[in-house]
């Protein structure tokens, strides 16, 4: 594998020369979008769906992406194309771009879009089988009322406070909570419960970005006749209940076994975690089958 080709505004760059202006306003002040997304055999998982939230909370912050969505999907396609990844991560950002010092963004003329192309670290295998501990972490999600979590924006600097709590408790990851002490979701993933047989979610006007991973395991749990409510869930619903998994791009879904020193369940993957778990493998799998580079 040579070295990436990154795509800035329509020219490819080496990972060495890549670079935006100092005076982007995504690196000045956040003001920006993104999206992670992977690429399974040469497939895109859930290319529209996320190129649908790219778009969306682009519009949430004024942001008019320079592309169509049909020239971005090509984009995206080229780019995977161009770097060989058969299996893989795309990261795709658009930027309010270039401006000077000072927030108004009517100063930023031309908006970047990057696509990077690149491996992507996931957890060790063990990890699923055994689960993780988390914490809940002291820092809250950001609200509705402030910043909308469901715009997926480069702000990420209250989830990153919540990843340092949890690094510093000795844990992989750390569960937010709302203003109002709801659970709202991990730092970059969405979060489930199982009691009784049944699995709840938080809802998202708890706070939550409704992440796609999330919506292809309540579309699964559903199929399979589980019942899944997205409502809203307390540190007393985390603690007593029988399973937790969380579910991102990244984990696709993680098995939560301890929460603030707590044991959930049995203290080892339950059932419902991994059924899903292997019905969301052969979801990946079916709608990742096919000719290389397109659209899963
Ligand atoms: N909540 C938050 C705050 C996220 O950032 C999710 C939930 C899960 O959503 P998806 O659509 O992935 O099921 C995310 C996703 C990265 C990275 O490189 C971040 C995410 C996804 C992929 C990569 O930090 N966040």
């Amino acid at each position: 594998m040579g070295t990436p080709e990154i795509y800035i505004n329509g020219t490819y760059y080496s990972r060495e020369t890549a670079m935006i202006s100092v005076y982007d306003h995504g690196l000045l002040y956040g003001d920006g979008v993104f999206e992670g997304i992977r690429i399974y055999g040469g497939r895109i998982f859930r290319l529209r769906e996320h190129l649908e939230r790219l778009y969306d909370s682009a519009a949430a912050i004024h942001l008019a992406v320079p592309l169509t969505p049909e020239a971005m999907e090509a984009a995206v396609l080229e780019a995977v194309r161009r770097n060989g990844k058969h299996n893989g991560y795309i990261r795709l950002v658009v930027t309010r771009g270039k401006g000077d010092l000072g927030l108004n963004p009517d100063n930023c003329t031309d908006e970047t879009v990057i696509i990077i192309v690149d491996d992507i670290s996931l957890y060790p295998a063990e990890y699923y089988e055994k689960g993780i501990a988390v914490i809940t972490a002291a820092t809250r999600r950001i609200g509705a009322d402030a910043l909308d979590p469901g715009i997926k924006s480069m702000n990420y600097l209250n989830n990153i406070l919540a990843k340092i709590e949890a690094k510093q408790a000795g844990c992989m990851e750390a569960i937010m909570l709302n203003r109002e002490g709801f659970v709202a979701e991990c730092t970059a993933d969405n979060i489930f419960i199982a009691k009784g047989g049944s699995l709840a979610t938080p809802h998202s006007s708890c706070g939550v970005l409704r992440g796609i991973t999330r919506d292809s395991v309540i579309r699964l749990a559903r199929d399979m006749g589980i019942p899944c409510a997205e409502t809203r869930l307390t540190r007393f619903d985390l603690y007593g209940a029988d399973e937790c998994f969380i579910t991102g791009t990244g984990a696709e879904i993680m098995p939560v076994v301890r929460i603030d020193g707590r044991t959930v369940g049995r203290g080892a993957p339950g059932p419902l975690t991994r059924r899903l778990t292997a019905a969301f493998r052969e979801l990946v799998y079916r709608e990742t089958a096919g000719p290389a580079v397109s659209t899963g």
